[in-house]
């Protein structure tokens, strides 16, 4: 039944959220628990040196100077990373304290199917106790099946680029379900298909590496049909609800009168934010909508974004393109649940008043209609930002990489007044 958008509240300064809303944060599993070996942990042993090299030419100057770790092979290299796998009691008692009551993780592949067709029941009890921690701390699990990294035997036979991925995803899946679907209520899938097509198979800049259209084309059926089968064997066992999180950017023209740069945003607007949503027509019971970027394109294809409040990682800063994203999705009618948003900000100056930009234009598209149910900050905690490494700073919730120790940000304390309220004070 939709909350939105009669059942809000609004006065000039107190925007309510819906009753029931689910707030939190979110992480993945390569990004937050350290010890993988999977796809990305064996690229990165290769990689770590060039990216260190390769940051002189890549940063402005005043990236450069903030963040000098960018230099270090090690930055490069995932390892222990937060070490959530051994604490991740510590860091739920952390988000629990910050009245949060949902929680989204994932669960690494490669630990529950290390070989193929052999599934490590020991990792399925630590997920399993996993999930028991945030149901004690009444934190409503939101849990990932594939956030990117694949099991070594799967990635030698070309992970998502093999036509049987979708078979293994689904088996997997069905696997994982079976075994802690009972205290599961919604699940994702896939993570933001399109960043994998667009940066390991368009770009070739992320393992494995395949700059190819063609690879790029086929990757995008297979994690559709991985998403379908995943989609359809959940249910056959569980009546819990199924999606997965679309990376969605608010596309604009750059010159609004232009046909060339009109034309060229639909092309990126469907390859973006349309195709996969096509391809899992029906097969969606929410939709996960994870926003992090505005885009003006101008003929062919280049972004030129004016805007000067920047992440650390120069991403702009644009919150009202989150409002234009959800008044999209409305026409789906489905549940809608934000499952990402959030910024590189080392010195949180930035992130409270981020926080709460977004959540306005949100609460605008629920008292339009959009029926959003939940927010998720990325992340919870500082992370493994993949290629980037370790320097951009996402977390609510600080951490010393040398001892392992958790500093709540004070953005964090502000978050966790709107998540205690269920409103936000503009
Ligand atoms: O860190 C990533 C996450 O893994 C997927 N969504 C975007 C985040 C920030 O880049």
């Amino acid at each position: 039944m939709p909350f939105a958008p009669t059942n809000i509240l609004m006065n000039k300064k107190t925007l309510h959220f819906p009753a029931g809303f689910f707030w939190g944060s979110a992480t993945s599993a390569h990004q937050v628990e350290g010890g993988n070996v999977n796809d990305w942990s064996e690229w990165e042993k290769g990689n770590s040196e060039r990216l260190a090299r390769e940051a002189k030419n890549y940063w402005q100057d005043w990236q450069k100077a903030k963040f000098p770790e960018m230099f270090n092979p090690r930055n490069y290299i995932s390892g222990k990373a937060c070490d959530h796998y051994n604490r991740y009691e510590e860091d739920f008692e952390l988000a629990k304290s910050l009245n949060h009551n949902a929680h989204r993780f994932s669960i690494e592949w490669s630990r529950i199917e290390p070989e193929e067709g052999k599934f490590n029941e020991k990792e399925i009890g630590h997920y399993r106790d996993v999930i028991k921690s945030l149901r004690e701390k009444n934190l409503e699990p939101f849990i990932t099946l594939w956030h990117w990294t694949n099991p070594l035997w799967l990635a030698k036979i070309g992970g998502p680029e093999n036509k049987k991925f979708a078979y293994y995803f689904g088996r997997y899946a069905k696997f994982v379900a079976e075994q802690l679907g009972d205290s599961v209520n919604f699940w994702i899938t896939v993570n933001e298909p399109t960043s994998v097509i667009a940066n390991s198979y368009a770009r070739g800049i992320w393992p494995p590496q395949r700059k190819s259209f063609l690879s790029a084309l086929k990757v995008y059926k297979n994690l559709a049909a991985a998403h379908n089968s995943a989609f359809d064997a959940i249910h056959t066992i569980s009546k819990a609800n199924v999606g997965f999180a679309n990376l969605l950017t608010f596309y604009e023209p750059y010159d609004k009168n232009s046909i060339l740069d009109k034309a060229a945003l639909k092309v990126a607007e469907y390859f973006g934010n349309k195709k996969f949503l096509n391809l899992t027509k029906n097969k969606n019971d929410f939709l996960a909508a994870q926003y992090y970027f505005h885009h003006r394109i101008k003929f062919p294809f280049k972004n030129k974004n004016e805007n000067k409040a920047l992440t650390d990682m120069g991403w702009e800063i644009y919150p009202r393109g989150i409002y234009h994203i959800l008044k999209e999705l409305k026409k789906f009618n489905l549940p809608i649940y934000i499952t990402e948003n959030g910024l590189a900000d080392a010195e949180d100056s930035r992130r409270e008043k981020f926080i709460k930009e977004h959540l306005y234009w949100v609460h605008k598209a629920i008292r339009e209609g959009a029926d959003v149910r939940g927010y998720f900050y990325w992340s919870l905690l500082d992370n493994f930002e993949w290629d980037k490494g370790f320097w951009p700073r996402f977390g609510l919730v600080e951490i010393d990489y040398e001892t392992l120790e958790r500093k709540i940000r004070p953005s964090a304390r502000a978050y966790a007044e709107i998540c205690g309220n269920n409103y936000i004070k503009m």
